[in-house]
């Protein structure tokens, strides 16, 4: 569970915050699986867009609030949470009703959620190169250095150490200019490989976690949603995933974020064009 400290919080206006806050991008994976499960269980919230297009996560306000400068954030009566999956896990404590954490499976659950999460960078790197232009992604050395000067460096009370980490990130993805052919023929190899062990969890049930929905599709849907958008082959490589997703789409509540922002999907489908072209698709580059 990520929640801040006092002391890592710069923007002390949040504290006063009372009821359910999320700080959130429409096109933003990580809000998609939270504004999946609020809307799922009918909860109310208070909706604070960050537009991460115009950078609005790395002004002072924001990087106040959430010290890595990363949506969504979760707001409640006044605490700071972070981590996703971890404000899902603590709404889910929050509102239990309807269930979407099978008791019998808890560690099952815990173990799909991590491996979710570490595959992050490589829902980015896919994402990156197939859904966006890398110009306009690309951080000048003064955006990375502001980034870095700005916002507490604290976490939990702890000097943070993921904020090193995205600045390695982006300052490599700044000298290659984007995303390299080998980045994408390894994260397309660690979805294969991570896919096909969701594969068997469906062998003998409807959902990943048995045959009611869990935490664990929601947070995975996104992912997927995501990877079809930047042409992974979802129904050649993994039937049993693509039939899941069909049925994920029969909840309004996963069907509503399952569609990428207009812009995001025009933009996909003039680069998979273009990638078509000279044969640079994701499927052509990774060979799968
Ligand atoms: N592990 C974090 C990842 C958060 C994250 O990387 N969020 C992305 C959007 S999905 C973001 O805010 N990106 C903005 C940026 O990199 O500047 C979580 O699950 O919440």
């Amino acid at each position: 569970m990520v929640q801040l400290a006092k002391s890592d919080i710069a923007t002390q206006e949040v504290l006063d915050w009372r009821g359910i806050h999320l700080l959130h991008f429409s096109g933003s994976t990580c809000s998609k699986k939270i504004r999946m499960f609020l809307d799922f269980k009918n909860i109310d919230w208070v909706s604070h867009p960050v537009n991460l297009v115009k950078r609005e996560n790395n002004s002072d306000w924001f990087m106040g609030i959430n010290p890595r400068g990363l949506v969504p954030v979760l707001v409640h009566d006044g605490q700071v949470h972070i981590e996703s999956n971890d404000i899902l896990d603590y709404l889910e404590q929050l509102y239990p009703d309807p269930p979407l954490m099978p008791a019998e499976c808890s560690a099952e659950l815990a173990e799909l959620l991590q491996t979710e999460d570490a595959m992050h960078v490589d829902l980015r790197n896919l994402t990156m190169r197939f859904t966006a232009p890398s110009k306009l992604m690309q951080r000048s050395k003064e955006q990375l250095q502001q980034y870095e000067n700005t916002g507490t460096g604290r976490v939990g009370g702890e000097a943070d150490s993921h904020k090193a980490e995205e600045l390695e990130y982006w300052r490599n993805f700044a000298a290659n200019e984007g995303i390299t052919e080998a980045q994408v023929i390894e994260s397309a190899s660690r979805f294969r490989q991570e896919l096909d062990k969701l594969e068997r969890h469906l062998e003998a049930s409807r959902y990943l976690l048995g045959n009611t929905v869990s935490l664990a599709d929601i947070s995975w849907s996104v992912n997927i949603n995501r990877i079809l958008l930047a042409g992974y082959p979802l129904q050649r490589l993994h039937p049993r995933l693509w039939s899941w997703r069909q049925r994920m789409l029969e909840t309004p509540a996963f069907s509503r974020e399952a569609k990428a922002p207009f812009l995001q999907t025009l933009i996909a489908k003039t680069i998979l064009v273009r990638d078509k072209l000279t044969h640079k698709t994701l499927v052509d580059i990774a060979g799968i």
